[in-house]
């Protein structure tokens, strides 16, 4: 890990509740898939937590966030109501989205997430709109957008860092590269060892950052976050990250296992929120009791909302018509 030097307890305090926030809400959805409770699918975000938590932590209130498929890491590390989230995957009334949405479709704008998205590559012209919004109406607010290695060979990537680029907006292209698009490594469609390097293509700064490392991500993303508030335009910073499970809760990752049979233990022995305790006891910021104190505390939020969720109603039949716009 990078060093923690000169960092507040409160903030490393912060890094590390929300992380462990996230591995413990997922878990729980987990648990909610194999006992039946849940419709559909849920893609994790389980060793991805420094991803968003060191990106979230060098935002203001009011700036924008374009959330994925794989987007529960990103509200918790935005502070959404995680009551209402765990509602709206279990398709109950009291969610984000009314159960409408969802694990995929959780909107949660008093929080600045746009929206997560089931179209891969979707939310990045969203996220380079609302910087361009941003822009026009001169505030100083700038847009996050998350997406996956997948989602960096679409189009709509390329579409919209050239124009953001051109345009200097106040936009931070977050790419997850966790190696896999569902079964396909991408190692195999693209012919660059950094995606990052892209960003030059486009006369932007291209950054590689250590994705299981808080500290790292939370150094570059306050550094992009910087440039685009003062008018200098985007930037792209791929954090290097795994995802624990497959690709979403249903699949067993056999594709991945075959092909790469140690890869998987070699990412969970860098797990993200694992290192950070370590360090932070090993640093003497915290305690082995504090650390359990944090823990307990966030057990207790988990569990409201695992017990908010289960008990709370299906939506009315008459709701199937509301909420329709097209
Ligand atoms: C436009 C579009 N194409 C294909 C899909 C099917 N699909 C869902 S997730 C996914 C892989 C995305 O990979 P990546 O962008 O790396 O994100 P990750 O799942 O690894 O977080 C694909 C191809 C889709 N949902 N939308
Ligand atoms: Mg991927």
């Amino acid at each position: 890990m990078k060093s923690i030097k000169g960092y507040k307890k409160e903030q490393l305090i912060d890094f590390y509740t929300t992380m462990y926030k996230m591995r413990r809400f997922e878990e729980e959805i987990f648990e909610f898939y194999k006992k039946g409770m849940m419709a559909g699918l849920a893609h994790l975000y389980m060793g991805e937590e420094a991803v968003a938590t060191g990106i979230c932590s060098a935002l203001k209130e009011d700036d924008y966030i374009g959330s994925t498929h794989r987007g529960h890491g990103h509200l918790v590390a935005r502070g959404a109501d995680i009551k209402k989230m765990m509602a709206e995957i279990l398709g109950k009334a009291t969610g984000y989205s009314k159960g409408k949405g969802g694990s995929m479709h959780i909107m949660a704008l008093d929080k600045g997430i746009l929206g997560a998205n089931g179209i891969v590559g979707g939310e990045i012209p969203i996220a380079t709109g609302a910087a361009y919004s941003a822009k026009y109406r001169g505030t100083d607010q700038v847009a996050v957008s998350f997406f996956g290695d997948g989602a960096s060979n679409e189009g709509t990537f390329h579409e919209s860092i050239n124009m953001a680029s051109a345009w200097d907006l106040p936009v931070i292209y977050v790419l997850e590269n966790n190696l896999y698009g569902i079964s396909v490594d991408t190692r195999d469609v693209t012919n660059v060892t950094n995606l990052a390097d892209r960003a030059h293509g486009y006369g932007i700064p291209g950054v590689v950052v250590d994705g299981m490392d808080v500290v790292a991500v939370y150094e570059v993303a306050k550094e992009a976050v910087e440039r685009a508030r003062k008018g200098e335009g985007p930037t792209l910073l791929e954090c290097k990250t795994y995802r624990w499970q497959g690709h979403h809760v249903g699949d067993p990752a056999v594709y991945r296992a075959r092909r790469n049979p140690n890869e998987k233990e070699e990412w969970m022995s860098k797990c993200p929120v694992a290192s950070l305790k370590e360090t932070l006891v090993k640093e003497n910021v915290l305690t082995k009791n504090e650390i359990a104190e944090i823990e307990n505390t966030v057990e207790t939020e988990i569990q409201e909302a695992v017990k908010f969720a289960a008990e709370s109603p299906y939506p009315d039949v008459s709701e199937a018509f509301t909420d329709i716009y097209a």
